[in-house]
């Protein structure tokens, strides 16, 4: 999977879980907050630089005169309640701007100052919710998939049949979901999988999407961990988040450390490259722009080079990597070069997280 620039992820939660708030904090805006519930009505959408330090000291040395970090593109949309299959709230319709996104981050909220639409915090019943109502919206779309695919089977498409047996696979992960928050089928070849997986994707299936969860709160944080322990046994501890975005929000990001706490961004940033299987690598020539690119893990510099240009990878020759545990020792970039530290790779060069890479191609 290549992602580019930015990764893609959709806030999906309750009304008044602090949606909008975290959206805020990380993306610098200043989107409707209130009490009340539905503020949100369609949805909004920014751009969170990822806490990535390595950026500075690349473009330290690479005196570099414009820079990207890579990006998180956040899109937060309107709440949803039990029933929003039923046309409950809002429906669950904007759930089509979470669909194409990357990854799904469920926000759950134990906020004492704020009332809960159900009249009481529960951060595992509102999961159990969210996780309803997704696979209710995704049977749905598969139904209708379903129905197209009978008709073209009774007719004799072999293919169509084939199709169907694969939905009833993906149907029971669906339900999965729903219960126990995985989805993993078991595909009994290549064959198969590749056409499930194609199924899967063509489907948009919010069920199937990597997620992480954020439990958004005004208690102390003494009570964090009681908070995490509600959703023990449902997920890995390494899927969950726990913060108050409120108070991050009033405070530079520099000191919430001082309270002991790990900015938003930067927890954000982290579990992002763990589910989303991230690898981040970097391009730039001295005094020009710096950028940084986000690929999944086992991507080849061949397509890596097809995503930044498509002549890079039709004219492709070579490329160079510097490491960046090696490259950042020096104090510009023609020092690390005649030291060596670019070294010369081939297509099937599998990136690795930090790499400076340098395409050689013919035009
Ligand atoms: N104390 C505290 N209050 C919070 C926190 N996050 C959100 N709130 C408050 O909770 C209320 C709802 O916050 P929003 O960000 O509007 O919630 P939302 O999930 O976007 O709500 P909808 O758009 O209605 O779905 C507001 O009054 C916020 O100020 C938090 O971390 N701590
Ligand atoms: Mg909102």
């Amino acid at each position: 999977m290549l992602y580019g620039e930015r990764i893609r992820v959709g806030l999906v939660g309750i009304p008044s879980s602090g949606k909008t708030t975290i959206f805020n904090l990380l993306c610098k805006a200043s989107a409707e907050v209130s009490e009340y519930p539905f503020t949100t009505k369609s949805k909004n959408q920014g751009i969170m630089q990822m806490y990535e330090p390595r950026v500075e000291v690349l473009s330290k040395i690479l005196k570099s005169n414009e820079v990207k970090y890579p990006a998180v593109e956040i899109v937060d949309v309107a709440g949803l309640i039990k029933g929003a299959h039923k046309g409950e709230g809002l429906g669950n319709e904007f759930l089509s701007y979470i669909r194409p996104l990357d990854i799904v981050c469920y926000v759950l909220r134990h906020i004492e100052s704020v009332p809960h639409i159900d009249g009481k915090d529960d951060i595992k019943r509102d999961f159990d919710i969210l996780r309803y109502e997704i696979s209710m919206s995704d049977l749905e779309i598969i139904s209708r998939r379903e129905e197209k695919l009978k008709k073209l089977s009774s007719v004799g498409q072999k293919e169509a049949r084939e199709t169907l047996k694969i939905l009833e696979k993906i149907k029971e992960q669906i339900e999965n979901f729903a219960q126990n928050a995985k989805f993993k089928v078991e595909w009994e070849s290549e064959d198969e999988r590749a056409k499930g997986e194609k199924e899967i994707s063509s489907l948009n299936l919010v069920s199937a999407k990597p997620f992480f969860v954020i439990i958004n709160t005004d208690i102390s944080t003494s009570r964090w961990d009681e908070l995490k322990n509600s959703l023990k046994g449902k997920i890995e501890d390494e899927k969950i988040i726990v913060c108050d975005a409120l108070s991050e929000m009033e405070i530079d990001e520099k000191e919430v450390r001082n309270y002991g706490i790990t900015p938003l961004r930067e927890l954000i940033t982290n579990t992002i490259k763990k589910i989303g299987n991230v690898v981040i690598f970097f391009t730039g020539f001295e005094g020009k722009e710096l950028r940084s690119w986000i690929v999944q893990k086992g991507t080849t510099v061949f397509e890596a080079a097809g995503m930044i240009h498509s002549d890079m990878q039709k004219g492709f020759i070579s490329a160079e990597v510097a490491k960046y545990e090696e490259y950042k020792k020096f104090t510009s970039d023609k020092e690390a070069y005649q030291n060596g530290v670019f070294i010369k790779v081939g297509k099937d060069y599998i990136i690795e997280d930090g790499d400076t890479i340098r395409i050689k191609f013919k035009v």
